[in-house]
This record gives C-alpha cells, structure tokens and sequence, in this order.
C-alpha cells in the first residue's frame, strides 16, 4: 500500500503509517481479514468509502468478544483506518469530524500509530480552533469562590463524617519524610503545598481555557450515579459538550472518571507536573487519570493496588479511607470483576445486612484546590465531589513491581 507523505495544506503526515502498513496489512491478511486489506489499500489510493468500510471493519473486531481477546493487530488496524478516515474529513474542511475520528483512534486503538495519530491531531487542532468563544457575562469559571457552604455539605455526606480522626496535613514535607512516615508506614497524608507551581493551578478553573484547548476532542464519560448501579453506561461525547452538561445542574451525573486524559491531550499534559513523590520507593508510573465532574459525584468505597496521589486541582472533595486491614469487615464484592468494591453504599448504609461497619474506625477529610491526597496500596477510599470538580490521580509502583507496603 502506497500513501502518501505529502503535506498540503489539509493533510497531515503519517510516516509511522507509511513506514508500517505493509506490516500491518500482512499481519490483518494472515489473521483472514481480507475485506479489510482490500478496503484499506483502496482508501490509500483516494477511496474515502473504502476508508469508512475498513474503519467499520476494524470496529467490528475491537467488540467481537471480551476487550483482553482482541488481537493487538486489530487495534493497530483500526487506528490505520482512524487516520485514513482522518484524513478525507481533513481534504473536505471537516475537522471536527477528524478530530473526533483520531481522537477514537488514540482511545480505542493500538500503540504504534498514535505518534501519527498525535501529530495530526496537533495540525487539525490549530485548524479547527477558533469557534466556541465566550460566554456572555464574562470569564466562566467552573468553580465560583463562596460556592461552598459547610453547614450544607454536611447534609450530604455519609453519617459520622468530619467527627472523628482528619487525615493528617504537612506543608513543606520533604521528600525524605515522605518515604519514611507516609510510604514505609503506609501513612495517608494531605500535603498541602506540592502543585501551586502547576500552570493547571492558574488555568483550569477557567472553562474558556478548557474548551480552547481540548472542546473538540472526544472524551468518554460515565453517565448515572456510580459505577456499582444498573442504569450505569459509558458515552462518547466532545469535552465541550461535557462542559456544557457538567453546567446544567439537571440531568443525570457525568463524571470524566478514571481517563488518561493526559495521553491523550498534550497542552492538558503539559499544565501538570508528576510530584516527586511518585519516585519513592523507586518503581514507576503506573498511570495518570483526570477525575472531572459536577458536585455530588461519588466514587463509591473501593481500593487499588497502586501508590497514589490524588491531586486537587480545581474544587473540593470529601474523601473517606479506611485502611487496608479492615478488608475483611468492609464486605467486598465477591464477584471477580467487582472484588476491590464493597457492596456497602456509604451514602446509604444497611446497618443490618452490613452490621460490622458501624464500629470502623476511619478517616476522612475536605481535599482542598491546591492539595494532594497520599493514598497507601489497598487503603479503601470513598470520594465525593463537594464543587465541580477537577482532580489528576496519580498511581505508581515500587521497584519490586508490587506496590503493597501498606497495613
Ligand atoms: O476522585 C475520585 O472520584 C476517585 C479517585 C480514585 O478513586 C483514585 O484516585 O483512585
């Protein structure tokens, strides 16, 4: 398959796609998934169907069966046929549509085109830019100073809140006594200085901001109360028009939850700084995740095998820990899939079915913008927004590869 580099004035380059086609065409073919080579091959010679055909077959692939099965070769696949799609909506002006088809593409589909799929991105971004505008009334902040009332929180959160043991908070905490009261000991702690230096800490309350530089991009959502709930699913939506939902007060909750948003997102990326905190105990990174939703969304009580650092960048939340050796009295699921969730809702707790839980001690705490949460391995953590809400999470690893160090 021949196609080309050339950059005009409404394509992009593409020279891992130009240098790993054959390559990917060979391995698609030997797998028997002939229509989709052909179609591919026909779309690089200037077939915008043939390109939406493979981009469909592709897409049949990644949801034939459970998302682990998939054939990493479909999913590079499909991020080809994202850029050969991409790049017919970019020939006719449609960047919207290229972006959403590429961003698909970064979300859904392999590791080795997304340097090309980033870089068209890049380019099309600067071409689609420009609509959108401001709001009448000037600057539209997510979170207003004085939003907040304590009284009324109150109300809301899950009984015996903010009465009994807070959270411990440092300013100026080195790095050292990091590692050895918080990491070693398996010690939450609130560290209340550590990200005023981000430009995410000027910029991000200012949704003007957001949607010039991510409102076209596609981002995918969960929509209902929490995850744990029936009528729970998961859309694809542009961050415009999630900012726009998250606005509203009516209508079900949207929550930008758990997403590497980061990945995916350069100029986002580039407000933050990875704390170097995140370098105790020498392991890595394990992933970065922005968590963006109206007031009242709640995470329901569950733990992680990772070191984190929930970072608080925007709003408030309540956050709830108990810690990892209360395991077996905080009634987990017994489901695989569901086994690092309790079955109790904090915000409406059975006493009956779940009596053990009435006596166990926690702590708890407002995470305030500008402060970041340390939460052990496996300690259990139940979190709801106060405000609008914006927080990056950061898990990490020790050197072993296990991160349990904690109680
Ligand atoms: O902020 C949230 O809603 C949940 C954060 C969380 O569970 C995490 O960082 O592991």
């Amino acid at each position: 398959m021949s196609s080309s580099t050339a950059v005009t004035d409404d394509q992009f380059a593409t020279p891992t796609l130009d240098a790993e086609s054959s390559g990917i065409l060979q391995s698609v073919s030997s797998h028997g998934g002939y229509a989709y080579v052909r179609m591919a091959t026909l779309a690089a010679t200037g077939d915008s169907r043939a390109a939406e055909a493979a981009h469909e077959m592709a897409w049949e692939q990644l949801h034939s069966g459970p998302w682990h099965s998939v054939l990493p070769v479909w999913r590079d696949a499909y991020s080809m046929a994202c850029l050969l799609v991409a790049r017919f909506h970019c020939r006719d002006g449609e960047y919207k549509e290229a972006l959403r088809v590429l961003d698909m593409g970064l979300i859904m589909g392999g590791m080795l085109l997304r340097g090309d799929l980033d870089s068209a991105i890049q380019i099309i971004s600067a071409k689609s830019r420009g609509g959108g505008g401001e709001r009448e009334g000037g600057k539209w902040r997510l979170v207003e100073d004085g939003e907040f009332s304590k009284a009324e929180v109150l109300r809301v959160l899950p009984v015996k809140s903010l009465t009994g043991k807070l959270v411990a908070k440092r300013s100026g905490l080195s790095l050292e006594g990091f590692l050895r009261d918080h990491f070693l000991a398996g010690s939450p702690v609130i560290i209340s200085d550590g990200m005023a230096h981000w430009p995410a800490s000027r910029k991000w309350n200012d949704v003007d901001y957001l949607r010039r530089v991510a409102g076209d991009r596609t981002v995918p959502v969960e929509v209902g109360k929490n995850y744990l709930c029936q009528e729970w699913k998961q859309e694809l939506i542009t961050f415009s028009q999630f900012l726009e939902r998250i606005s509203s007060s009516s209508g079900v909750p949207t929550y930008l939850a758990q997403h590497p948003l980061f990945d995916q997102i350069t100029q986002l990326r580039n407000d933050i700084c990875i704390p170097d905190y995140c370098c105790a105990g020498g392991g890595e990174l394990r992933s970065l995740n922005a968590w963006f939703g109206p007031a009242g969304t709640v995470t329901p009580l569950h733990h992680d095998p990772h070191h984190n650092i929930l970072a608080q960048v925007v709003g408030k939340k309540y956050i709830r820990l108990y810690s990892a050796s209360l395991s077996d009295e905080l009634y987990p699921h017994k489901e695989t899939m569901l086994y690092n969730s309790s079955q109790v809702d904090l915000d409406n707790i059975d006493e009956k079915q779940f009596p053990k839980l009435h006596d166990l001690e926690f702590l708890d705490c407002i995470l305030e913008e500008g402060e970041m949460l340390y939460i052990p391995p496996k300690w259990w953590h139940y979190v709801r927004s106060l405000t609008t809400s914006l927080s990056v999470s950061f898990w990490w690893n020790n050197d072993s590869g296990s991160s349990s160090m904690s109680s």
